[in-house]
């Protein structure tokens, strides 16, 4: 594998609802032209230590998601972006777009108003409201399945609806369990028995897309705040502090399709920490398009250092 030496990487670091984005602002890797999804290809066949570094232990941990930013493809487009975790890379990113569009408008690098993203899996569009509101146009969403049954090792039969929101979920409402903050232990071992049952089983998403996300729902900690809370369990292990943009989208496409929620109604969904995001539909062409709505605050501006001598220097393996 080539090795790029970077000595340092300059990055901003925001969270949206408790979930944190670290974008890399300079000093990443330059992934020469061609789509999101090429580049993505070559950010993962030559600069894997590079992503491990940027967010893995002991400069970040489990939980964060990173942005690195491109030029775009298409000049209508502020900037191409390719999100990625400790074990690996993300179609999109719901709160991680919220964090970038905070990040660009800190870097002034755009003002209020509409701007156009490229992302591995298509344009999204995002509305910077003020320094910290932003709502998403997320890529088109849909059910794919409906109700289908998996056999979990140690928990039995689990149904859910596998859905696609710029990632796969499995969502899951009927569990039992108790979605609250004090009880993510339990909740991260209940959704990774589903994930590898659903491996196990040869259970994807269309074209054979790996459901990397386990999503549960229950009530909301309270009416008057939202319609749902969530439990998102994301590749890596982590648990998402947002309520997951993209999961959000996922589940606005099941409600939709059970005909739970028509175009332009507010959901209100809550995270397990209790943040939540506003979200609506709207038909475009014969497709749904999730409209995201929530808050994200700037929290470093930092250089991230690589010393040539540091043992972990490419993060601590996972
Ligand atoms: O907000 O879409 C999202 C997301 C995916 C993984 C973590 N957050």
């Amino acid at each position: 594998m080539e090795k790029f030496t970077v000595h340092s990487i300059e990055v901003i670091d925001s969270h949206t609802g408790g979930e944190p984005t670290r974008v890399i602002v300079s000093g990443g890797p330059d992934l020469g032209s061609g789509s999101m999804m090429e580049r993505l290809q070559r950010f993962r066949d030559r600069y894997e230590h590079l992503r491990a570094a940027a967010v893995r232990e002991p400069r970040g941990s489990d939980v964060w998601v990173g942005a690195l930013l491109c030029e775009p493809v298409d000049r209508d487009c502020v900037a191409g972006v390719i999100f990625f975790n400790n074990v690996g890379y993300l179609g999109m990113c719901g709160h991680g777009t919220i964090g970038l569009a905070v990040t660009l408008a800190r870097r002034g690098l755009i003002g209020p108003g509409e701007h156009r993203l490229e992302t591995p899996v298509g344009r999204v569009s995002f509305t910077l409201h003020n320094n910290n509101r932003v709502s998403i146009d997320n890529v088109p969403s849909y059910r794919y399945r409906k109700a289908v049954p998996v056999e979990v090792d140690g928990i039995g039969e689990v149904r859910g609806d596998i859905a696609w929101g710029g990632n796969w979920f499995f969502l899951v409402s009927g569990h039992g369990q108790i979605l609250q903050a004090d009880n993510t232990d339990r909740l991260t071992d209940y959704c990774w028995r589903i994930r590898q049952a659903l491996e196990q089983s040869g259970i994807r998403g269309g074209n054979g897309g790996e459901i990397d996300h386990i999503e549960l729902f229950g009530p909301p900690s309270d009416t008057a705040l939202a319609d749902s809370r969530n439990f998102v369990l994301c590749p890596g292990k982590a648990y998402d502090r947002s309520p997951c943009g993209t999961g959000t989208s996922a589940k606005l496409a099941c409600l939709h399709a059970d005909g739970l929620l028509k175009e332009g109604e507010v959901w209100r969904q809550e995270s397990i920490i209790g943040s939540v995001f506003e979200g609506r539909v709207r038909l475009q062409s014969g497709q749904l398009i999730p409209t995201i709505t929530g808050s994200a605050y700037i929290s470093a501006e930092a250089r991230l250092v690589l010393e040539p001598e540091d043992p972990f220097i490419h993060g601590i393996p996972v």
